[in-house]
């Protein structure tokens, strides 16, 4: 007998569907998406209606294991629970006494992506350990920066009211891959005669329907918006500015420099097409523009964000639905966080920037890490400097936990690997941060083999190091009550998760910024150059020259595969890895599509096939991000030609700063 359960999809993913899932004998049999979000209107992505093949493929962790070969060999020996948590508190305990708590050091980032995942028990049991802190900075830590120190958390516009827009500028993002719907909306708007503005050195499905496509070089976003906005001035809402606006002044100053032709010059794109630029954003009403996180990776891309954030501004677009920006709406104004209900305090011990993570343990003294704990994390697959990760990892003196679903590229170089559950077999809370809404996500599958869920682990890790306090809730279902018990003026949340599984959030759905919901910087305004971008920044708005030399002359970028997130699933791919790159660069070196290459840099050599395509610009070459070390010839991946350098907010990950060359092999 199947049964039919209502949850959601908490993947890294901006449209946080809602679905229906068929469950039979504990299995689940067929996922699809349901009618509870309209945006998710019926339908699903690909890779979650398939999930079924991640859950219960080879590859899924069923048992702890232990290694008992070489680090790095594969090799490992089934080991019960208790067997590998006495390993993992002895351990940790003897690197306590020997060096104290900050010689652990956490390493995670989204995993299934839920408060409840994410955070919660971990997050206390580290913190209570007194373990080294983790900058997370992968992803959105640029963007994040810029939007805070500009409007606070202010929601931007929906991705619903897309629909009424005139003008959608689509601004290093690509939907078609990573919010498949939001492309019907933008369809919707353009049968009733919106334009499209798309801004990628690729051309993306949307940029090839588009009436402008910018296909600017990586990291020259900067100069292409200054020289836009330093046009816009003449369209400015004078009053909007004095009443909303601070930093006018000396925003116009900064793009002083930036005439149309120099951007041109420095981004290669024509002058007409900045100019057309100018005229569709200075006369279209709504016009909205979806930053994406495209631009932010490389070291001008916080300064881009902010200068892009900046032309809703000067140009007031705010006050009509589907006008504004949408960057990150995941701080929608909840007053409801897993935070509240932990509480757990922040400690002083120090922090690592996740991005750097081979120096760290390269270079961290006094006390240097002895151990790294891994969970909702592929860093072998995902964090800079791939080689060093790899080397760093595989020290004998260093004790590698990993906590996860599937063999990963990470799991391969573990101590101790121990079985996670996936969602669908975990209760998670999740907000989305493209679509406004909150969702309760329930258990509704049996977890296969021994997995357990991350609250599971670190309230029995919190247990057996004698950290826990009387009334800690160590279960999911007593984290929720918790959490819904720290924010008494939610009672119409909560009742609305319990009868429909997904809640509004208090300012509603669809906000009209500027109608609804202002800026919450400190005074309400919109800052254009905030005191503290500006000074984290060494000068917001300064635009740093691009690294290509005569060495390494072309750019390259790993933008987001359609069938994977970051790497969850990958494991499931089949075809090998081909880089791609324009036929102008293909021809100068003689390379044609399927010919074996290597691409190389101070860094690193990648050895796979090459793809010779007229869908990037010449300078620009294309190896998706997430990939395994299986999808390639030599076992590396794009991430093992990325510096680890940071942009210039945030610390964020510089993935698209890498430039190489290509050869044949
Ligand atoms: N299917 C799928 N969906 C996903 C993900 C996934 O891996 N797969 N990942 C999820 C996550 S973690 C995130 S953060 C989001 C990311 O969502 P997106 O921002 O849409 O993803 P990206 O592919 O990283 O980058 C978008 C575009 O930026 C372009 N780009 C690269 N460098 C530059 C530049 O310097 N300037 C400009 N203007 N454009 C540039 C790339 O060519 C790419 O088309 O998607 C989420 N959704
Ligand atoms: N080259 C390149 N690399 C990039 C980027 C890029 O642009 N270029 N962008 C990056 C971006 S946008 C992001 S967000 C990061 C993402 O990088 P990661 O944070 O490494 O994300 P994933 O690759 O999705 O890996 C998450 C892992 O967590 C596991 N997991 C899921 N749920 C749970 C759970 O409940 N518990 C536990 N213990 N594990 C769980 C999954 O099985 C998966 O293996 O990658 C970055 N890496
Ligand atoms: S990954 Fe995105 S599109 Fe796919 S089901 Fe999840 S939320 Fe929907
Ligand atoms: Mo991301």
């Amino acid at each position: 007998m199947s049964s039919e359960h209502r949850s959601a999809c908490p993947l890294d993913c901006p449209d946080l569907c809602g679905l229906t899932v068929t469950v039979e004998g504990g299995r689940v049999i067929k996922v699809d998406g349901d009618r509870r979000s309209p945006i998710t209107d019926g339908f699903i992505c690909g890779k979650v209606r398939k999930i079924a093949d991640h859950l219960y493929g080879d590859d899924r962790v069923l048992a702890p294991k232990l290694r008992n070969g070489p680090k790095g060999s594969g090799q490992f020996r089934a080991a019960t629970w208790d067997e590998a948590l006495d390993v993992i508190v002895d351990r940790i305990g003897s690197i306590r006494t020997t060096s104290g708590s900050e010689a652990i050091l956490p390493y995670h980032y989204g995993g299934s992506n839920g408060w409840l995942t994410e955070g919660a028990l971990a997050t206390r049991f580290f913190r209570r350990l007194g373990a080294s802190n983790l900058d997370r900075t992968f992803c959105a830590a640029a963007t994040t920066a810029a939007t805070r120190g500009m409007y606070g958390v202010m929601p931007g516009v929906a991705l619903e009211d897309y629909e009424h827009a005139q003008l959608i500028v689509l601004w290093g993002v690509n939907p078609s891959a990573t919010s498949i719907h939001l492309v019907p909306v933008i369809e919707r708007a353009r049968e009733r005669g919106a334009k499209l503005i798309v801004v990628d050195p690729r051309s993306t499905p949307l940029a090839k329907r588009a009436d402008l496509h910018l296909a600017v070089r990586p990291g020259t976003d900067l100069p292409v918006a200054l020289a836009i906005l330093r046009r816009l001035f003449v369209h400015a809402d004078r009053a909007f500015l004095a009443e909303h606006v601070v930093g006018t002044t000396e925003l116009a100053r900064r793009t002083e420099q930036w005439t149309i032709e120099a951007a041109a010059e420095v981004s290669g794109v024509s002058v007409a097409d900045l100019l057309r630029f100018v005229d569709f954003y200075a006369n279209s009403s709504p016009a909205v523009i979806r930053v994406g996180w495209g631009m932010e990776r490389n070291r001008n891309g916080g300064s881009a964000v902010a200068a892009v954030l900046a032309m809703p501004a000067i140009t007031n677009k705010f006050g009509v639905r589907g006008g504004g920006y949408t960057m990150s709406n995941g701080d929608a104004r909840w007053t409801l966080t897993a935070e509240t209900a932990i509480a757990e305090p922040p400690t002083k011990a120090r922090s690592v920037n996740m991005s750097e993570l081979p120096r760290a343990l390269r270079t961290l003294r006094d006390p240097a890490i002895q151990c790294l704990f891994v969970y909702n994390c592929n860093p072998v697959a995902t964090a800079p400097d791939q080689t060093g990760v790899i080397e760093q990892l595989s020290r004998d003196d260093l004790f590698v936990v990993v906590h996860e679903q599937v063999m990963t590229d990470t799991a391969q170089l573990a101590d101790v690997v121990l079985p996670a559950t996936a969602f669908l077999e975990h209760r998670d809370l999740r907000r989305g941060y493209g679509m406004m809404r909150l969702f309760d996500s329930p258990a509704v599958a049996t977890p296969p083999g021994e997995a357990r869920s991350n609250n599971q682990l670190f309230g029995e890790l919190l247990r057996r190091f004698e950290l826990t306090r009387p009334g800690d809730p160590l279960t999911d279902d007593e984290l929720v009550a918790a959490t819904f018990a720290a924010s008494p003026h939610d009672a119409a949340i909560r009742s609305e998760l319990a009868t429909q599984g997904i809640a509004s959030p208090p300012a509603g759905e669809r906000p009209l910024p500027f109608v609804d919901v202002f800026p919450d910087t400190h005074d309400r305004k919109i800052h254009l150059v905030p005191e503290a971008l500006d000074r984290e920044a060494n000068g917001l708005y300064t635009y740093r020259v691009d690294p290509a030399t005569e060495a390494y002359p072309l750019a390259l970028i790993s933008p987001a595969l359609a069938t994977q997130v970051s790497s969850t699933f990958g494991q499931l791919r089949t075809a090998p890895a081909t880089l791609e790159l324009s036929t102008v660069d293909a021809a100068a070196r003689g390379i044609a599509s399927g010919d074996p290459i290597r691409i190389f840099n101070e860094h690193g050599e990648v050895h796979c096939f090459a793809k010779v395509s007229d869908e990037i610009r010449p300078g620009v070459c294309v190896l998706p991000k997430g990939l395994w070390r299986k999808h390639t010839v030599n076992g590396l991946t794009a991430n093992a030609l990325i510096p680890q350098t940071f942009a210039d907010l945030g610390g964020q990950a510089a993935y698209n700063d890498a430039r190489v060359q290509i050869a044949k092999r």
